[in-house]
């Protein structure tokens, strides 16, 4: 029973149509691999794994390619297209990890898996696999496909000790008890749940490098992150650590970590050759640097670029990268000060450099320029930095997005800011354009986000939550994918065809993201949660802090002033015409109103309500929603295996609760500071 929970989107149930099944056998029946390498390995046994679970016959594998093969795979060198009338090849169009899936009329028929590289292939299977789990027809397939993004990245938050930060699915799959958790089948399975959506890289250890996890670069632990690396790289993963960037002085015995100091710069390069020792093909540092109290640059007098620099040229001999995050602000700001800006932060941070950074240096920026919430606006960074390498970071983990106890689907919110337009260079400068590397001709660029696993059975707490790490992985490889297709997808190979189940389920998902902000922080303010942990509502719990997240609440209005005319200036970090759409009260989008604006309470929104009755109105709407999402799962009582129906139900349950306190916490509070009684007189505690 605890298998469907386990295996999120890879179910391969067995398939009940007798004549589509009869369709797959015939090219399940006889496997042929072209060459020999761990990758390919994974390729077949998840091939073998697949069909035998799915059309119940085990097919035979053969380790070189054999006349009667029923289905190859390979690597566009080691098969000849034209041997199975192909004629055009379509390999010189693709990118490095793209393939071909092609179904060639050779003796009783042959399906083709080819990738550019070993990691295609395994692509390419998992795409059959796809396909079939789909009951779509491969009898006349003709793919070739590649991805836009070249990194395809999960950030994991996870410590030695077995915590995660921000993690709501339990302990740490990689540590335990202050070393590497011996579950190495976990592992894999983790590894092919990644490689199954295109993931190509994943970092193992928190950003927030602690004393323990800063040793992780010497011979003390290598040996145990290079049997990490072997797994992954089996499934065309490849290996990053969080580095501490104080190493040089806390394992080095050095008295400083000044980038230009020609010592701190020997130490690097041997620390790095040395871990190229252990694993060969290592991917490189994930840094945060300068930012909420951990070390960097700017304690010597130097800035970014000199600080990430130094790390490429350690990393660069070997072909590795620096992916130094963009999450610099003030964290010890005083309330009291409104010139300071929070949000300007990266911006005014990182764009003077532009063109400074190495070439194997990416930078990688948070999606909004506040930190995950809700709703923010896009960060300005993207777009402004042509001479620079940039990912985007999004976050999995649902850190203010309702810990995994609420319903958050993020998909939604992800396509909106990857089809933002930063009109960098005109109309069409989208935030995929620029991260995809097209915009600008980055050599090194994509996507990176925190993951939501744990060790819990179903891997993400809310068996839900899964489709965001499985929409992650696909916006990551396909930016262009709908929404509706990726909702599609997930639930039909998770929960299978039932029309009535697939419905309900998409729904539910499509318009979680609306639903949570309705009974949250209004209007793109953001915040207003619990300190600490960040659950839960408390509009004031912020509000005096160091943190720079204020929303100046007061008896006449709300919201953040951050105009050019009467306020921070942060809307002109923006290009035209963002600068002005969001500068002027008269174009600012509704839902971004409070982000850029200090307004009256009795303020008018394009919607027509005045922005204390769309406070209102939202949070009672909010909980309806939720009770609606409760019942529509309800519905679904039977159909749905027992143990993740309960999971969902329970947490519906938690998450009607939470919502009922948002909403109450909230609508009381803005009544008692504005006085102004509700249109349609509610109940509001007063
Ligand atoms: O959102 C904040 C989190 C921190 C996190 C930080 C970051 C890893 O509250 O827990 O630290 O962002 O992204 O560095």
């Amino acid at each position: 029973a605890w298998k469907e929970s386990y295996a999120c989107w890879l179910q391969y149930k067995e398939i009940d149509d007798a004549s589509l099944v009869e369709r797959y056998a015939s090219y399940g029946q006889r496997v042929a691999v072209g060459g020999v390498s761990p990758v390919l390995q994974s390729a077949a046994n998840e091939c073998v794994r697949g069909m035998t679970s799915m059309i119940g016959v085990e097919p035979t594998v053969s380790d070189r390619i054999t006349r009667d093969a029923t289905l190859i795979i390979g690597t566009k060198d080691q098969v000849s297209l034209e041997d199975y009338g192909i004629r055009t090849n379509p390999f010189p169009h693709l990118p490095d990890d793209g393939y071909v899936i092609q179904t060639a009329n050779v003796g009783g028929g042959v399906l083709l898996l080819l990738g550019k590289t070993d990691r295609g292939a395994l692509y390419a299977v998992h795409h059959l696999l796809r396909l079939m789990q789909l009951r779509k027809p491969v009898d006349e397939l003709a793919i070739a496909e590649g991805s836009r993004n070249n990194v395809r990245m999960i950030n994991h938050w996870d410590n030695m000790d077995g915590s995660v930060e921000r993690g709501y699915a339990g302990q740490s799959i990689f540590f335990e008890n202050g070393k590497f958790a011996d579950n190495l089948e976990r592992l894999e399975d983790y590894a092919r749940l990644l490689s199954s959506v295109g993931i190509n890289a994943i970092s193992v250890n928190n950003v927030n490098v602690g004393k323990v996890e800063t040793r992780l670069i010497t011979e003390d632990w290598l040996p145990e992150v290079a049997r990490v690396a072997d797994l992954f790289r089996a499934y065309g993963i490849q290996i990053f650590l969080s580095i501490n960037y104080a190493s040089p002085v806390e394992i080095g015995g050095l008295s400083t970590a000044d980038p230009l100091d020609p010592a701190v710069r020997e130490w690097w390069s041997e620390r790095v050759a040395n871990i190229y020792r252990f694993i060969p093909d290592f991917g490189g540092f994930l840094v945060k640097a300068d930012s909420e109290h951990r070390p960097g640059p700017f304690t010597y007098g130097r800035n970014h670029a000199e600080g990430a620099n130094m790390l490429g040229e350690a990393l660069r001999p070997f072909g590795g990268l620096v992916i130094w995050r963009c999450f610099v602000y003030d964290c010890q700001q005083d309330w009291r000060d409104r010139s300071t800006d929070r949000a300007r932060a990266a911006y005014d941070h990182f764009k003077p450099l532009d063109g400074a950074f190495l070439d194997n240096v990416i930078l990688q920026v948070k999606n909004g320029p506040m930190d995950f919430q809700v709703r923010e606006p896009v960060s300005p960074l993207f777009g402004a930095m042509p001479q620079t390498n940039q990912v985007i970071e999004l976050q999995i983990t649902q850190e203010y997005t309702g810990q995994q106890k609420d319903l958050c689907y993020l998909v939604p919110q992800w396509k909106e800011i990857l089809d933002f337009d930063t009109y960098a260079r005109g109309k069409g400068s989208t935030v995929k354009s620029v991260v995809d590397g097209s915009l600008f001709n980055y050599a090194h660029s994509g996507m990176a986000a925190v993951s939501n696993v744990g060790r819990d059975l179903n891997w993400t707490g809310h068996t839900l939550a899964q489709a965001n790490l499985y929409g992650y992985g696909r916006l990551a490889w396909n930016p262009e994918m709908r929404i509706e297709d990726v909702t599609d997808e997930w639930v039909r190979l998770t929960f299978g065809h039932d029309s009535s189940v697939v419905e309900q389920i998409s729904k539910m998902l499509r318009e979680s993201w609306r639903i949570y902000e309705n009974y949250t922080a209004p209007l793109g303010v953001g915040w207003m949660v619990n300190p600490g942990h960040h659950y839960g509502p408390n509009v004031d719990g912020y509000e005096y802090s160091v943190w720079g997240t204020y929303h100046f609440a007061d008896r006449d209005g709300v919201g953040v002033d951050r105009t050019v005319q009467t306020g921070t200036g942060f809307t002109a970090q923006y290009f035209s015409p963002n600068a002005e759409m969001y500068e002027s009260l008269e174009t600012c989008p509704d839902e971004l109103l409070l982000f850029f604006h200090h307004v009256p309470y009795t303020h008018r929104l394009k919607s027509g309500e005045t922005v204390i009755q769309h406070i209102y109105n939202t949070h009672f709407e909010g909980v309806e929603q939720v009770q609606a999402l409760r019942e529509g799962w309800r519905k679904l009582k039977g159909k749905i295996d027992a143990l993740r129906f309960h999971n969902v139900e329970e947490r519906l349950e938690a998450q009607l609760a939470n919502a009922r306190e948002w909403r109450d916490q909230i609508n009381t509070y803005f009544y008692r500071k504005s006085g102004i009684p509700d249109e349609k007189n509610r109940t509001i505690y007063k």
